[in-house]
């Protein structure tokens, strides 16, 4: 009889607080990390086009462009700067690009990105060894954002060992665009190298599982399940309590 009382007022509390969850749209049921409601085929993927510089092909030990003009994705903003063929060693593939022709350049390319998520940006820096300054800086610039200013020596480097060093970072996207930017901030002609640019997008952070979601996830809005499930355990709570009594 008295564990007849207590179930009656467990389902009672339970079908209250559902109710109560189902008014105020709360996480009743968090089924804590890892529960993704689908799987999300674009992680992973890389949204930068030509992050290789592989296009145009370069025939020869390198070509020079001047500011304002687009190549393979990428415009060049200001200044020039030195697409390379053959002439050096590549972080990947065959092509890279020197930062400064004889001014620093600056180049950028607008991405397509989803808005709120967190992305993976990735490249590869090394330098010009034929002549100064021997620490080659560039900036990289996520939107507004400047991400970093990066600095290379290029001492005991050579053509053949340019010593490429990757950087990554964790960015998030504002909006549906953003523009990704490399700017050269040394002078003379012999500047940063930067290869195999990359953003991909990167999973989204664990998300609670609440009524409302796992409705969701069933075609159906959250409320009407809490609802449900408030009723359910609101009638067991009163029968229990009914039959305790006709049992005293
Ligand atoms: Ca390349």
């Amino acid at each position: 009889m008295r564990r007849m009382v207590i179930a009656g007022c467990l389902a009672l509390i339970l079908g209250v607080t559902l109710f109560q969850g189902a008014r105020d749209g709360a996480a009743l049921l968090d089924y804590g990390p890892g529960r993704a409601l689908a799987a999300d085929p674009q992680v992973g993927e890389d949204i930068v086009v030509n992050g290789d510089f592989e296009t145009p092909f370069v025939s020869a030990s390198f070509v020079s462009y001047s500011a304002v003009r687009t190549f393979g994705g990428w415009t060049l903003e200001s200044g020039g700067l030195d697409h390379i063929g053959s002439l050096w060693q590549p972080a990947s593939v065959r092509q890279s690009l020197d930062l400064n022709s004889c001014s620093p350049a600056t180049i950028y390319q607008d991405l397509a990105t989803i808005p709120g998520r967190s992305y993976l940006l990735r490249f590869a820096l090394a330098g010009n060894t034929a002549g100064g300054p021997s620490i080659k800086q560039m900036e990289a610039w996520w939107g507004a954002d400047k991400v970093d200013t990066l600095s290379f020596s290029v001492a005991g480097r050579t053509p053949s060992q340019m010593g490429w060093r990757y950087n990554e970072y964790t960015v998030t996207a504002p909006s549906d665009s953003i523009r990704l930017k490399f700017k050269s901030v040394i002078g003379g002609c012999y500047g940063p190298a930067l290869d195999d640019v990359s953003v991909t997008l990167l999973a989204a952070p664990p998300t609670a599982v609440t009524l409302s979601s796992f409705g969701a996830s069933y075609g159906l809005s959250g409320w009407p399940i809490s609802v449900a499930l408030g009723c359910v355990a609101g009638l067991l709570g009163l029968s229990a309590l009914w039959v305790s009594r006709r049992q005293d």
